[in-house]
């Protein structure tokens, strides 16, 4: 029998535990030459290496990776893991599964069909469907194909040609995801139409209305309309309530893309922010993101049962026999675009199941009390200022003014160095490995940074002064 490799798991624990200690630093930033030229040999994979070796590289390899579980790790829209939900993972990738039959997966199915069940009530659409999927982009692709099938069903067969153009529509800061999935499924990227936001990121609901009718007078078929609940920027949650008469009134299939802000149903106090959502015919959810779950952990739901069997079954045989022992509407894997599907289902249960639905609610309330006191630091702190003051999901967006250009007129010149300065500040705080922060521009603002929070086991108000004095020392520098 060949062990070889059963005896370095051993050694995996410790190595985890060592490279995430405390003292150990965010990032030792190298530039994409420099760390290869440091870590040629290990990189090599022509050079074999006995267990001691191969365990020098790995701690290597960790050296240089991102600290994701700092509470100075903002620069995404997720953080550290939920211990069970990484307790989860390590299971989950132990035993290998692959979801797409009861035979393979018996335990991890009714899992998947619990959890879906429970979250499609959490979401207010009780008797609907859903599936675990890699992220929100391949959930935008679920969404798509659904409300086109809906629409015509003979697409399945035929294909787009003889079908009338459709047009989606989404709002101008909504996910890039949508442009990609209008590509794949063959809508075309120009048939996207971004409708204006207000300050606050919201979509223009009138503007939603004004679009429809517009592309209706050209002769275009309206199918999808994607609202935003938590847009990656600004954090804004879209009128929910208002885009579903919109929806309903010219009989447009709504999604909401809540994968950033669905957390917050969790939450008895902030769920109401998503007040409509219950209205949509499919929305996307990542617990991945603000709660933690470990990554990829996403979920795509439907209002419609048996829908998503019926657009994307393809009835393989040597798979999806009919004439199996036992009952094969467990077999859910023909709902899924993918074949193999690993058991992302299991993490969030490992979760829910340790915490229940209290523990998650003061986990969201958590993360939201920190972004409210981020926000309000923010608000008050000299030098610092916000892009919004609207607090709709743990997003705060400003920019850091130094001391130099404070009693400066703040004129195009101003701002164009701002927007220099920020990206700046941004190496500055990363090779100095005190905060990995986003930054971006957006419609007309110049470069501004992106606070971002989430789940973190440790995270409290100090952690957020910490990072605001970083800022403002390397603002300084
Ligand atoms: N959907 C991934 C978002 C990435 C980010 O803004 O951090």
């Amino acid at each position: 029998m060949d062990t070889k490799g059963h005896s370095f798991l051993d050694r995996v624990f410790n190595i985890l535990k060592d490279e995430t200690a405390d003292e150990v630093p965010l990032i030792q930033f190298k530039h994409p030459k420099e760390l290869e030229e440091i870590l040629s040999n290990d990189l090599d994979i022509s050079i074999n290496v006995d267990d001691k070796e191969l365990e020098n590289s790995v701690r290597k390899i960790l050296q240089y990776s991102v600290k994701t579980n700092k509470v100075t790790f903002r620069n995404q829209l997720y953080g550290p893991m939920d211990p069970y939900g990484l307790a989860g993972t390590w299971i989950a990738e132990a035993f290998n599964t692959s979801q797409y039959t009861f035979e393979v997966a018996p335990v991890f199915t009714l899992i998947e069909l619990k959890m879906i069940e429970h979250i499609l009530k959490l979401f207010g659409i009780p008797g609907g469907d859903g599936i675990f999927s890699p992220g929100g982009s391949v959930s935008m692709l679920y969404a798509l194909v659904a409300a086109r099938f809906k629409k015509f069903p003979e697409v399945k067969s035929k294909g787009m040609q003889k079908l009338p153009e459709m047009t989606i529509f989404t709002s101008e800061d909504s996910h890039y995801s949508i442009i990609k999935a209008a590509h794949w499924l063959g809508f075309g990227t120009e048939s996207v139409i971004s409708i204006k936001t207000n300050s606050s990121g919201q979509m223009i609901v009138n503007e939603l209305n004004k679009a429809i009718e517009r592309q209706l007078g050209l002769g275009k078929y309206p199918v999808f309309v994607n609202a935003t609940a938590g847009t990656t920027v600004l954090g804004a949650i879209d009128d929910l309530e208002a885009i579903a008469s919109v929806c309903k009134k010219y009989d447009i299939w709504m999604h909401v893309d809540a994968c950033w802000g669905g957390g917050l149903m969790l939450s008895a106090t902030l769920r109401k922010r998503l007040q409509g959502i219950q209205f949509a015919d499919s929305i996307s959810w990542n617990p991945h993101k603000m709660i933690g779950a470990p990554l990829q952990c996403s979920i795509f739901l439907l209002k419609e049962k048996g829908l998503l069997h019926e657009a994307n079954a393809a009835a393989a045989q040597y798979l999806f026999q009919q004439d199996k022992f036992y009952d094969v509407r467990y077999d859910t894997g023909d709902k899924s675009v993918q074949c193999g599907r690993k058991i992302d289902s299991f993490k969030l249960w490992m979760m829910w199941k340790a915490r229940g639905d209290i523990g998650l609610c003061k986990v969201m309330d958590h993360v939201m009390s920190i972004s409210e006191f981020c926000l309000r630091s923010i608000a008050e702190r000299e030098g610092f200022r916000l892009v919004s003051d609207t607090l709709q999901c743990p997003n705060i967006c400003f920019w850091y003014i130094p001391v130099f250009m404070r009693k400066r007129e703040e004129n195009d010149e101003w701002w164009a160095l701002i927007h220099k300065i920020t990206p700046k500040l941004k190496e500055l705080l990363t090779l100095s490995s005190r905060l990995m922060i986003a930054y971006t521009p957006l419609r007309h603002h110049k470069n501004f940074f992106r606070l971002a929070f989430t789940f973190h086991p440790v995270l409290e108000e100090n952690h957020v002064l910490e990072i605001l004095k970083s800022i403002e020392e390397c603002g300084e520098m």
